[in-house]
């Protein structure tokens, strides 16, 4: 059975790569398969405990960001990820199939970690494990992300694999597999966890910073310029944009002229994401423009987005009750299928159940 599973950490700044590389994109898929949006409040302390207050009110602000984006919570199921105990129970499963080479490989630990190795918390280097368990625990089949968590999402792959083969007579043996809808040498016939697909697509799979093209843009750069938060209003947004940095050349018109110019294929990129359209269309827009041309369209496209979103989330925010009722009302809706996979998980592993 087809299903999205998603989630944005409640880590405050909530930025322009977030929406247009995740959220915006969740928003479509969502008239197409049953789809989960978790607030992931148990990653958000994996890089050291937030202020408390701070997680809480930036748990209701990544909320009311999906519901001021268009996901619906009457048919999408919106929750914070701490709220459902199977995520932590699942991820304790899932740190004993994952071997410390898998994660040792995963490039965003030693991004995060950097230099102080010795000195990240155990949670930062098993995040990924506690992601796949995010997935798995509602056996999600597409996982719409931006680029930057290709990587994660193979380890989940990697991890639902290996279970499906360490424990696939067991599995057959209760009966509860699934046929393998793609068969292959590697696999048993029949599989309880399902090989998730990443869906990673558009223009904008990776928005880099507005102040240096090579760099993501990122919730903990310290410069709030170098990225458009949510809750921007029209006028930082404009501000932002015409300071974003460009090089002197104009647009070029065809796709090849942006090869060694990104931070000009980063704004050809967003703008495209934001019309709707592909990066090809807007060079042939304004191939052979100047900045002082193509910086005011852009801003002007990004207010007219983004300003509406942040008017509705500062009227979302107004009233936290509402928030969070419908956090309630997600965590009842995802815990009802998370359950009966735990259950299923525990027979599988062996442990006796007394109760
Ligand atoms: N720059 C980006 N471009 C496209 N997509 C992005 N995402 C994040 N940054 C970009 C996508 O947003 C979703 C949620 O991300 P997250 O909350 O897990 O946080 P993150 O990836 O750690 O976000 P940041 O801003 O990069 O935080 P820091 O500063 O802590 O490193 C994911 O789908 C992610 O791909």
């Amino acid at each position: 059975e087809p299903r999205v599973f998603s989630g944005v950490q409640p880590t405050g700044n909530l930025h322009l790569g977030n929406y247009l590389g995740a959220v915006s994109r969740w928003v479509p898929l969502q008239d197409e398969m049953p789809s989960i949006f978790c607030v992931v409040d148990l990653h958000a302390i994996t890089a050291g405990f937030p202020d408390p207050k701070e997680l809480s009110a930036a748990t209701r602000e990544v909320t009311a960001a999906y519901i001021a984006s268009g996901i619906d919570p009457a048919k999408s199921i919106i929750f914070n990820q701490s709220q459902v105990k199977e995520h932590a129970e699942l991820a304790w499963i899932f740190n004993c199939v994952a071997r410390m080479g898998w994660l040792n490989r995963m490039t965003q630990f030693k991004d995060k970690a950097g230099k102080n190795r010795e000195n990240a918390s155990v949670g930062l280097f098993a995040y990924p494990n506690l992601m796949a368990a995010d997935i798995l625990a509602y056996r999600a089949t597409h996982v719409p992300v931006g680029d930057d968590q290709k990587q994660h999402l193979e380890l989940t792959r990697d991890i639902a694999q290996k279970f499906n083969n360490d424990f696939a007579e067991r599995i057959r043996e209760l009966g509860i597999g699934v046929p393998n809808p793609t068969p292959s040498p590697e696999l048993p016939d029949e599989l309880y966890l399902p090989l998730t697909e990443p869906v990673i697509a558009g223009p904008a799979t990776r928005v880099m910073s507005l102040r240096d093209g090579t760099k993501k843009m990122s919730k903990s750069d310290p410069s709030d310029l170098s990225r458009i938060n949510l809750t921007d209003d029209a006028d930082a947004i404009s501000k932002k944009v015409k300071k974003a940095k460009t090089d002197p050349e104009p647009l070029p018109g065809e796709m090849d002229g942006l090869k060694d110019r990104p931070e000009a294929d980063n704004l050809v990129g967003i703008y495209a994401a934001l019309a709707g359209m592909a990066k090809e269309a807007v060079l042939a827009e304004y191939g052979g423009q100047p900045f002082s041309v193509f910086k005011p369209a852009l801003a002007e496209i990004a207010v007219m987005r983004l300003a509406p979103i942040a008017g509705e989330m500062r009227r979302l925010m107004a009233d936290p009750a509402e928030i969070d009722r419908v956090l309630k009302d997600g965590a009842e809706r995802a815990s009802a299928i998370a359950q009966p996979v735990l259950r299923d998980m525990r027979r599988i592993v062996g442990f006796l159940d007394v109760r």
